[in-house]
C-alpha cells in the first residue's frame, strides 16, 4: 500500500524526522511518501498558525495514496482531509491517544508551548479520551527548537513530572518535531512513550488492510461543488470515492 504522510508545516527537516518515524515501524509493504505542505507556516503553535496550514495541507493530499497520516499534533484539517481524501486519514493526536488508552488506566500528553494545551485537550474530548488524560504538559520549547539538547532536556523533566506527578502510565508525545525521541524516552522512562507518527502510521495501515475508508454517508460526503471551484484544488479529489 502506498501512505502519503503530510507534514503541515513547510519545515523540510521536520518532514525527514517524521518520515524515518513512519518507516520505522511500517509493514513491508508499505510505501511511505513524505510530504511537506507546498505553502504554510513554517511551524503550527497557534490557532493562526493551524488556520493558514490547512490550505496547503488539503493541496498535498495525493488522490493516488491508499491513506494519509496528518504529521502533526493539533490534528489540522482532519475533517476536510476525510470529506476530499479516497483514503482512510488518521491525525497523529487522535492515533496517539486512542493507542495509549490500550496501554494504561492514564497517560499524560507532553507537547511544545502551553498556549497549544487547550487544543490537546478539546482532542482528547472528541476522541473519547478526557477521562484518561491527566494532564496536557508542555516544555515550553517551539516547534523549530525541539532540535537543541536543552529543548531535550526539559521535555524528559515533564515526562518524568507526568510519572510521577500526574500518575501517567503512558506518555504521548505532543509534536511530530519530537518523534525520534521515543524511543530513549521509553528506555529512560520505564513507561510507554508513544509518538503520534508511528501510532498513525500503522492505524493507516490496519484501516487499508480491513479494507475500509471514511463514511461518504454524510458528514464526510465529498463536499457540494462551487461554481470555478476553490484556488488551488486539486480536481481529482472531488470525485465521489465509492
Ligand atoms: C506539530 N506543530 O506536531 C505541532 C506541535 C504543536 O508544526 N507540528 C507543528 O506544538 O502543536
Amino acid at each position: 500500500m502506498r501512505l502519503q504522510v503530510v507534514n503541515p508545516n513547510t519545515t523540510a527537516s521536520m518532514t525527514a524526522t517524521i518520515a524515518a518515524a513512519a518507516r520505522s515501524v511500517a509493514a513491508p509493504g508499505t510505501e511511505i511518501v513524505a510530504v511537506t505542505s507546498p505553502h504554510g507556516p513554517v511551524s503550527i503553535e497557534s490557532h493562526y498558525d493551524e488556520a493558514m496550514a490547512v490550505p496547503g495541507l488539503l493541496a498535498a493530499l495525493d488522490p493516488a495514496a491508499d491513506a494519509h497520516v496528518i504529521a502533526c499534533f493539533g490534528d489540522p484539517g482532519l475533517d476536510a482531509a476525510r470529506e476530499v481524501a479516497r483514503g482512510p486519514v488518521v491525525g497523529i493526536a487522535e492515533a496517539a491517544m486512542r493507542t495509549a488508552l490500550y496501554l494504561g488506566r492514564g497517560f499524560s500528553v507532553v507537547t511544545t508551548l502551553a498556549r497549544t494545551a487547550g487544543r490537546a485537550e478539546e482532542l482528547a474530548q472528541r476522541y473519547g479520551a478526557a477521562h484518561a488524560c491527566r494532564r496536557v504538559r508542555a516544555c515550553e520549547v517551539p516547534v523549530l527548537g525541539l532540535e537543541d539538547p536543552a529543548a531535550r532536556a526539559a521535555i524528559l523533566g515533564e515526562c518524568r513530572a507526568a510519572v510521577t506527578e500526574d500518575g501517567a502510565d503512558v506518555i504521548v508525545l505532543g509534536c511530530a518535531g519530537m518523534a525520534d525521541l521515543c524511543a530513549a524516552l521509553t528506555a529512560e522512562l520505564g513507561v510507554p512513550v508513544l509518538d503520534g507518527v508511528a501510532a498513525a502510521t500503522r492505524a493507516a495501515e490496519s484501516l487499508v488492510a480491513l479494507g475500509v475508508t471514511t463514511s461518504r454517508r454524510s458528514e464526510y460526503a465529498p463536499p457540494p461543488p462551487k461554481p470555478g471551484g476553490f484556488p488551488g484544488e486539486r480536481r481529482a479529489q472531488y470525485t465521489d470515492s465509492w
